[in-house]
C-alpha cells in the first residue's frame, strides 16, 4: 500500500497533499511532454486520472504516454470499469455513498473485480460524497443521484463517518468538476473532525487562496482539474 501509506504519512506530518485530475477525454495526448514538465515543476503531489465519460481506451494512452514522464503516482479516479489501466500505481475504489444508486454503490465495483484481478493496482477503497454546487455536474448526471445540500451538515459529517465505519481508507468529499462552489470550508471542517481517516476535497478550485482555505478547514489532499485545463499561467502560481 505505498501510495496509501505516502498519504497516512504526509497526513501525520501535517504536510498539504495537491492532485492534478487529467480527463483523458479532454487532454490532447501529443501535448503530454509540456504537461509533464509543468507538473513536475509545481508543487504537485499526485496526478488523477478519470472522468465522467470517457472514451474506452483513452485512460490507458494517456497512462502510458504520462508514466516514463514522471515520478509521481499515478492514480486512477474512474468514472467507469472501462477506465482501469494496469500501468497506473494505484485505484480509487470508489462507492458513491451520498447517493442511492445501486450501480455506483456496489454493482460497478463488482464488474470491477475481474478486470482488477489482472492488474497489479493498490487498491484503496475510497468513500466519494458529492455535495450540490450551485449547478448540476456531470457526475450527477451520469449517476443519476442527487448531491447532498450543504444546510444538511449532519447528513454530510455522518455519511463520511459511515464511510469510514464502513472501512472506507479515504473519503472523498466532491463538489463536482467545474463546480460554480467548492465546498464550503465549514463542511470540510466538520467532516474533518469527525474522520480519523485522510480527506480528499475536489471540485471548483481555481486559485492558490481556495487552495489554502480548503487546507486549512482539513483537506489532507485537494484535487484540481478544470483549474489547469483553463489556465495554464495557473502552474506559475504553484511552481516548487
Ligand atoms: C473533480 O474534484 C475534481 O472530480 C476536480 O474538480 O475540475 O472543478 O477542479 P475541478
Amino acid at each position: 500500500m505505498t501510495v496509501y501509506n505516502d498519504i497516512l504519512s504526509a497526513k501525520a506530518k501535517q504536510k498539504n497533499l495537491l492532485a492534478i485530475l487529467i480527463d483523458p477525454d479532454k487532454f490532447d495526448v501529443n501535448l503530454i511532454s509540456q504537461l509533464a514538465d509543468n507538473i513536475n515543476n509545481s508543487i504537485i503531489t499526485h496526478i488523477f486520472v478519470g472522468g465522467s465519460t470517457v472514451e474506452v481506451e483513452a485512460t490507458q494512452r494517456l497512462v502510458s504516454a504520462l508514466k516514463p514522464l514522471t515520478h509521481l503516482p499515478i492514480v486512477l479516479f474512474p468514472g467507469d470499469v472501462t477506465q482501469i489501466s494496469k500501468e497506473a500505481n494505484a485505484i480509487l475504489f470508489l462507492s458513491l455513498i451520498s447517493g442511492r444508486n445501486p450501480k455506483y454503490l456496489i454493482e460497478k465495483q463488482i464488474e470491477a473485480v475481474s478486470l482488477l484481478k489482472n492488474t497489479n493496482l493498490e487498491v484503496i477503497p475510497t468513500g466519494y460524497i458529492l455535495i450540490e454546487n450551485g449547478k448540476e455536474t456531470a457526475v450527477q448526471k451520469v449517476t443519476n443521484t442527487l448531491p447532498i445540500p450543504t444546510a444538511l451538515q449532519q447528513l454530510v459529517a455522518d455519511t463520511a463517518k459511515a464511510g469510514e465505519l464502513l472501512g472506507k481508507k479515504l473519503i472523498y468529499l466532491e463538489a463536482g468538476s467545474g463546480a460554480l462552489h467548492p465546498v464550503p470550508t465549514h463542511l470540510i471542517s466538520l467532516v474533518k473532525q469527525e474522520l480519523t481517516i485522510p480527506l480528499i476535497v475536489g471540485g471548483g478550485i481555481r486559485n492558490k487562496q481556495q487552495l489554502e482555505e480548503a487546507y486549512q478547514a482539513g483537506a489532507d489532499l485537494v484535487v484540481i482539474g478544470t483549474a489547469f485545463e483553463h489556465n495554464d499561467s495557473f502552474f506559475n502560481d504553484l511552481k516548487k
